[in-house]
């Protein structure tokens, strides 16, 4: 399969895992987007993802061993979400878990799977395939340098010393509660536009 054809099969995952993020982060996710209207609007010229998308970068890592070892993804924003969905044909009971250090977990992800991560915060990696498995992984995230060039007026920091400070990336993770407190919320405007 071309590399195009590819992409094109991965796109209605894409946007379904995409989905998924905004259904279960909504503040880190309109964050995110913001981010992206922003780079849209200031370079209009460039080619981005999908339009709202709230992840600014993708990797395709087509392996077909794509296992990674223990490591954390320092340039990615510490409160942003990294998403990772995984296919290809292993064994998820034995091959391929996602572990995440420090919280102490150990997901099973079979083919179809996405994991939402905060890639700058937990060391993570994955067990290994055994002999004749294949494990491709497609990963979304938004690097931190790019909210900082826009929050300096889309400069470098060496045109502008004086950093602005995100102080409130944790308030954007919502406890069960407040999410549900949250889509009520939105269904309620929603409703009461609609009326
Ligand atoms: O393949 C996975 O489950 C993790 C991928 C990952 O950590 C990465 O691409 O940085």
């Amino acid at each position: 399969m071309g590399k195009l054809s590819f992409c094109r099969h991965l796109f209605p995952f894409s946007i379904s895992a995409i989905e998924k993020c905004k259904t279960w982060f909504p503040l880190p996710f309109q964050h995110a987007v913001q981010l992206n209207q922003a780079f849209c609007q200031y370079f209009p010229d460039f080619d981005w993802i999908i339009p709202g998308c709230p992840f600014m970068s993708l990797s395709i890592n087509i392996g077909p061993h794509a296992v990674c070892e223990k490591h954390l993804d320092l340039a990615n924003l510490v409160a942003g979400i990294c998403l990772i969905f995984v296919f290809g044909h292993f064994d998820y009971k034995t091959s391929g878990h996602l572990i995440l250090h420090h919280a102490n977990v150990i997901w099973e992800g079979p083919s179809g799977t996405v994991f939402f991560i905060l890639s700058a915060v937990f060391p993570h990696q994955n067990i290994a395939l055994l002999a004749g498995e294949d494990r491709c992984v497609m990963t979304l995230y938004t690097q931190a340098g790019l909210f900082r060039f826009r929050d300096q007026g889309f400069q470098t920091a060496a045109h502008c010393p004086t950093l602005p400070h995100d102080l409130a990336g944790i308030d954007r993770f919502l406890t069960a509660d407040q999410l549900q407190a949250h889509w009520r919320e939105q269904l309620a405007q929603a409703r009461a536009q609609h009326h």
